[in-house]
């Protein structure tokens, strides 16, 4: 690298590539180890990240980046781009130190790659799921030339807003956990193995956690014990201060070159934001580029295994994977770096999760989308009409003590199936709010971001909103999908989206501020995008609640720093849902047609 880093990279190149008979590089970049991977992938995936590439022949290129496994260099959580004067090509020797980010790293290895391997075509691809994805995504500031093809997949763009550390705020307790323990493992020197702080063996994560107590129990001894330094920067920096700001690459992504093909997943519980607003960050901030979105019904990184055709009780009726393997991926490295075939992909391809079908947009979300307000109603009604009369709050207590879990399968991990999990199990406390409409007269088809309007107050100081959208099943319906399992799905509460908002950043992420204990207080954001149809017979169902443990961490109720906080500091409160004129609390949805 320009600074004189060495970093790893593992190889695959085609037996007969050579002046004759040139192959591109696809390259990922990654913190989880460059490989091996032709024998252990063989026969699922080849030495290629999918088994159709691997058929195709490329000059397959790992690397580890910065500080991991074997590159040398300091490890960044997702490290912050340099600002755009100082990128492009390498500055001449003598000129004082480098500065480096990802973009650079990639340039320079881009550069290496194409004076010294031989039998390369001069042109160059990167994909990557996840973190890789987010390498990916850093390729395209200050791009190589060389650079043709880029599919940032469940991309990590934005870890305080919608990726995996916290959501609107909200810390993502669970996965920070697992993941910090062994992603942070204190290295001087570059190492071939895979590590991890502590052994737990988790069988019932709710207890767990619940035993943990306050969140800052986590560096106890026997746990982090302070020797983790990506959790300790997450726990520090609770507000959107410099350190995530600067780890916001969309604000990055201008004079994109390279066609872009960004991926994700509607049940990706880590970067379902990511793809989306990578996705989104390009296409406005580069009105020119050649910009691509997929969304299929798939969790993190689904579409590269060799089979999804089911996903908990539904099935949908094709392998989605193998699909968009087929038809989108191969087909759009293929043209872009070989110039083999066409690639006549729409602007988005994405998958109805409702209809259970594969449709194509022209743009996204489509123009076509008109706003339709769902209001949260007396009675437990979900309602177009905006209320007129003065009805009383709906309330619940909500007690840290004893939190609403985020799903009823309980595991030691997370349970990867909650974004679709029949939400039976939630309505039934009483700390969770419903409100449903009647059974629709038609089909409803929903496409894009979900608007969420609460009116709401807190006997406390502080308090998290989590908001869900639920297609109701009827309860003679006829299974919605073809259901090998025989389930009777009749009645069931299928979760399309949720998120939770902590309400402190209702005005800020910057400036947090304390809610007035009873004052009927709005809290507005948004929820990541669907497609989702709502049949005729099904009903539309909200549930609020104010835990989602331990998905996300307890909010103390008190305006209180959390990361430092103590058990006392955790109180019950009231939380009260509006619906009055004045104080209408809404979902506002995008609704295609008529
Ligand atoms: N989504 C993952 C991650 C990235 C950054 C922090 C924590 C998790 C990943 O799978 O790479």
């Amino acid at each position: 690298m320009r600074d004189g880093v060495k970093l790893y990279i593992i190889l695959y190149v085609p037996l007969d590539a050579d002046r004759a008979h040139p192959y591109p590089l696809l390259m990922e970049r990654t913190p989880y180890s460059a490989g091996p991977r032709g024998e252990t992938n063989y026969p699922v995936r080849g030495p290629g990240p999918s088994r159709e590439l691997s058929e195709e022949k490329y000059i397959f290129v790992y690397q580890d980046v910065r500080g991991r496994y074997l590159s040398e260099g300091q490890f960044e959580e997702v490290t912050p781009a340099l600002a755009a004067a100082a990128l492009g090509k390498p500055r001449r020797a003598g000129a004082g130190p480098a500065p480096h980010d990802e973009s650079t790293d990639t340039y320079d290895t881009i550069e290496w790659l194409l004076k010294n391997v031989p039998g390369n075509n001069g042109k160059v691809g990167i994909l990557g799921i996840s973190y890789p994805g987010f390498y990916a995504t850093a390729s395209l500031p200050g791009a190589h030339p060389a650079l043709k093809a880029v599919s940032p997949q469940a991309p990590v763009t934005d870890e305080f807003i919608g990726d995996d550390a916290r959501h609107n705020g909200a810390f993502f307790l669970l996965d920070n956990f697992d993941f910090t323990n062994y992603f942070d493992v204190p290295r001087p020197q570059p190492v071939a193995k895979y590590d991890e702080l502590f052994d737990l063996k988790i069988t019932d994560a709710y207890q767990f956690f619940l035993k943990l107590g306050p969140i800052k129990n986590a560096n106890a001894p026997q746990y982090f014990n302070n020797r983790a330094r990506i959790w300790n920067e997450y726990l520090q920096h609770d507000t959107y201060d410099a350190y995530w700001q600067a780890r916001n690459i969309r604000a990055h992504l201008t004079g994109v070159r390279p066609a872009v093909l960004t991926v994700g997943g509607w049940y990706d519980a880590e970067d379902m934001y990511g793809a989306l607003h990578t996705y989104q960050a390009i296409e406005k901030q580069n009105p020119g580029a050649t910009n691509r979105l997929v969304m299929g019904p798939w969790t993190h990184g689904a579409w590269s295994r060799p089979d999804w055709s089911k996903f908990g009780p539904y099935d949908f009726g094709q392998n989605t994977a193998q699909y968009y393997r087929q038809t989108l991926e191969t087909p759009f490295f293929n043209y872009y770096l070989k110039g083999k075939g066409t690639f006549g992909a729409p602007e988005a391809t994405m998958f109805d999760t409702g209809l259970n079908q594969w449709k194509d947009y022209p743009t996204w979300p489509p123009k076509v989308a008109a706003n339709r307000s769902f209001y949260l109603s007396e009675a437990g009604q979900l309602s177009n009409t905006m209320p007129t009369t003065g009805a009383p709050a709906d309330e619940y207590i909500s007690d840290p003590a004893h939190p609403v879990p985020y799903t009823a399968a309980i595991q030691g991990g997370r349970n990867n199936e909650y974004l679709i999990e029949d939400q039976r199990f939630a309505a039934q406390r009483p700390d969770v709010l419903t409100y449903q409409t009647e059974p629709l007269a038609a089909d409803l088809t929903v496409a894009g971001p979900l608007g969420v309007d609460l009116w709401v107050s807190t006997s406390g100081t502080d308090a998290d909103f989590v908001v869900k959208l639920i297609d109701v099943l009827p309860d003679d319906a006829p299974a919605p999908m073809p259901n090998p399992q025989r389930l009777n799905l009749g009645g069931a509460q299928r979760l399309v989206r949720a998120d939770v908002f902590r309400g402190r950043f209702r005005n800020s992420f910057e400036r947090p501020e304390a809610f007035q204990p009873n004052v009927p207080t709005e809290v507005k954001y948004e929820l990541n995008d669907v497609l989702h149809t709502f049949k005729k017979g099904h009903r539309l169902l909200v549930q609020v609640q104010s835990t989602w443990f331990p998905l996300v961490d307890r909010n103390p109720q008190q305006f209180v720093n959390i990361s430092t906080a103590e058990a006392a500091d955790f109180k019950k409160a009231t939380i009260r849902i509006y619906h009055e004129p004045g104080h209408a609390s809404a979902l506002t949805l995008p609704v295609v047609g008529p």
